[in-house]
């Protein structure tokens, strides 16, 4: 009888302390990993700007993401000179975390519009505006975007975002898209070529259409 209660003890003071070892080597390896990211420090992501639409442009966006700040840069060449072009990061969890194809161009008008597009990158997460508010409620904000002065952009901010989309870019996830499309060469945005847009119908297509993307890819 006396054995028996000893042996019991004996097995409970054994499950004891090897839970107390597994609940010390789980510590270490939290702790390992908290330290770990810390010295990762800031995620590079780069985006190699192709144009869409027919447009001859290009660039190059990067974005370093360091917890909840972004720093972005972004230079593009070959705009539509003189105009202001709607720039944002695009992202969307069920997106397919792409640049459009002419796949997605759904009623073959030989245009992809900004809605189109959206099965690719996604809906707009940060207005690129050079002043004020970077929501999405800024997405048309078109007096506070960069004009293209010869033809180029060269823009430098730093944006505070949600975790969530912080994670996102962290992860290759997100999007970068220009705006801007001048189809039929007069110089301007016009409502001749391709009509209204479907964003802001006050708005030419030619001036909400994309021109520029590129997918952010961690370096
Ligand atoms: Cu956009």
């Amino acid at each position: 009888m006396r054995v028996t209660k000893g042996k019991k003890i004996a097995a409970g003071a054994v499950l004891l302390s090897s839970v107390g070892l597994i609940a010390a080597v789980g510590m270490t390896a939290n702790a390992q990993q908290s330290v770990g990211s810390a010295l990762a420090g800031p995620t590079q992501t780069r985006a190699d700007l192709e144009p869409l639409n027919n447009g001859d442009g290009g660039g190059r966006a990067t974005v370093t993401v360091d917890g909840r700040t972004l720093n972005v840069s972004l230079d593009a060449y070959r705009l539509l000179r003189g105009m202001p072009h709607a720039q944002h990061i695009h992202f969307g969890a069920t997106a397919r975390h792409e640049c459009p194809s002419v796949r997605d161009d759904t009623n073959v008008d030989f245009r992809l519009t900004t809605a189109e597009g959206q099965p690719g990158y996604g809906p707009v997460k940060v207005s690129l505006t050079k002043r004020g508010d970077t929501s999405p409620d800024s997405t048309l904000a078109i007096n506070r975007f960069p004009l293209a002065e010869n033809g180029q952009v060269h823009y430098d901010r730093r944006i505070k975002v949600g975790t969530k989309l912080a994670g996102a870019i962290s992860r290759g996830n997100a999007v970068v898209v220009v705006h801007g499309v001048d189809y039929n060469n007069n110089g301007k945005y016009d409502f001749r070529s391709a009509g209204r847009s479907e964003l802001d119908p006050s708005l030419p297509a030619e001036a909400t259409d994309p021109v520029l993307c590129g997918v952010l890819a961690v370096r």
